[in-house]
């Protein structure tokens, strides 16, 4: 980074560290953004931004339209429902609506209008590759992590018939079905030409399924495998979830020395008719993750947890493994009172070494109120820190905070990635 210090250090000791915390380029490590040559899974735009999954839950608090009769209805109409009912007859006080009018107040639009069809306008006018481009510079992220499953029907002939990498993202290859539905998945790769077996898996399935790992790590450029997963998962255990990952993810991970990326703790679909927006939450027992990092020191684990009372132990998990890395606040701890709480607690527990934040942006013009609110919280967080540091008379310098600023943002996760 250039010149960032050397102009934050004329500005006050809080200012300083403010201006290097909002302004510092960062990679993104986990979205569920695509490059545009995956066409129609980009997901941008005011209508996009409205249906977010986390606004239709909060719509569905104030709608008393069927379930069946919202989902049949065009975009646009869903999307003018969730305005009308979250933004004009109540105040969009929750995160996920200020974080609507963030993004458009920072995209030079006037949110005070109230114009839905004026936005419209607006975005249907933009170039798509350069609001890409805009967008991630407003945000200030330099590298837009996807995450890339071989097992959706739209993105797999994306890579079967040759994608063209776009600098501005890194790929990630996603395999929940592999390992959270195996029989249905055993089907799939038998059809695809891997032979393996249906049953409880064997050496013959096992050799097949990293075959299938290694060619789709190699397809996409990947640069973790990640899984989400119940708060009952156990580790070891009598079932198939467990083989796999223990004879195919793990020494697959191992292979390519790439980490294995756990998220524990979503309880899919706790109301179906939601769709998206029907997933929950649940307490997991993270004796799972420390069998694996303790069973598996060659392999690399980064993990975010999704259960708030979850965050204390997984702190004290990283303290424990140096094979573990602590990333982001996740989904419903995405709000500023728990990004405040979390951020607090890991700096106090692990220092400098772990990820404050990820976006899991779906919509791309997310990443710009996602990252500026965060931003902000580990500013203030930072700030304090150093304060009580400077209370027994420790002064950071500008390079100083700016190095450990670039250790939160990437820099580290970057160090992990090539251990
Ligand atoms: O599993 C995941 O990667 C989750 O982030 C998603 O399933 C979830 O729908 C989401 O968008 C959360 O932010
Ligand atoms: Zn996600």
């Amino acid at each position: 980074m250039k010149t960032i210090h050397a102009e934050a250090a004329q500005l006050p000791f809080a200012t300083q560290i403010e201006t290097v915390v909002m302004s510092t380029p960062l990679p993104d490590i986990h979205t569920h953004l695509y490059a545009p040559a995956f066409r129609e899974l980009l997901l941008w735009g005011i209508d996009e931004l409205l249906i977010y999954h986390y606004l239709v839950a909060e719509a569905f608090r104030y709608l008393d339209v069927p379930y069946e009769k919202f989902w049949a209805m065009p975009k646009p109409e869903q999307a003018g429902l969730v305005w009308q009912h979250l933004f004009l007859e109540h105040s969009p006080i929750s995160e996920s609506c200020r974080g609507v009018l963030t993004t458009l107040h920072a995209l030079g639009l006037d949110v005070k209008k109230r114009d839905l069809p004026a936005l419209r306008s607006w975005f249907a006018a933009q170039d798509a590759d350069q609001h890409i481009t805009h967008c991630m510079e407003l945000a200030g992220v330099k590298k837009i992590y996807m995450t890339n499953s071989p097992f959706d029907e739209l993105e797999r002939p994306v890579w079967e018939t040759g994608y063209r990498q776009d600098e501005r993202f890194q790929a990630c290859l996603r395999i929940d079905p592999l390992l959270l539905a195996w029989p249905e998945t055993a089907v799939a790769l038998a059809r695809w030409g891997y032979a393996v077996e249906a049953g409880q898996p064997g050496q013959k399935t096992f050799d097949e399924v990293r075959r299938f790992l290694a060619e789709w790590t190699k397809r996409m450029g990947a640069a973790y495998v990640m899984v989400s997963i119940p708060p009952d998962f156990a580790f070891p255990a009598k079932n198939a979830t467990s083989q796999l990952i223990e004879k195919c993810v793990l020494p697959h991970c191992r292979e390519f020395g790439l980490p294995f990326a756990l998220m524990p703790g979503v309880r899919r679909a706790v109301n179906p008719q939601l769709r998206l927006a029907g997933d929950g939450v649940g307490l997991s027992n993270l004796t799972a993750l420390q069998n694996l990092c303790a069973g598996f020191p060659e392999n690399k684990f980064m993990v975010t947890v999704l259960a708030r009372e979850n965050q204390h132990e997984l702190c004290v998990l990283a303290r424990k493994f140096r094979n573990l890395h602590v990333f982001g606040c996740w989904w419903f701890t995405n709000v500023p009172y728990l990004i405040e709480e979390m951020t607090r607690m890991r700096m106090e527990l692990l220092g400098l070494s772990f990820t404050p934040q990820h976006s899991d942006a779906r919509v791309l013009e997310q990443i710009i109120y996602k990252w500026q609110h965060s931003r902000r919280i580990i500013a203030k967080v930072l700030v304090e820190k150093y304060s009580i540091l400077a209370q027994t008379g420790w002064q950071v310098t500008p390079e100083e905070v700016e190095r450990d600023v670039q250790g939160l943002f990437g820099g580290g996760f970057e160090r992990f990635c090539r251990k």
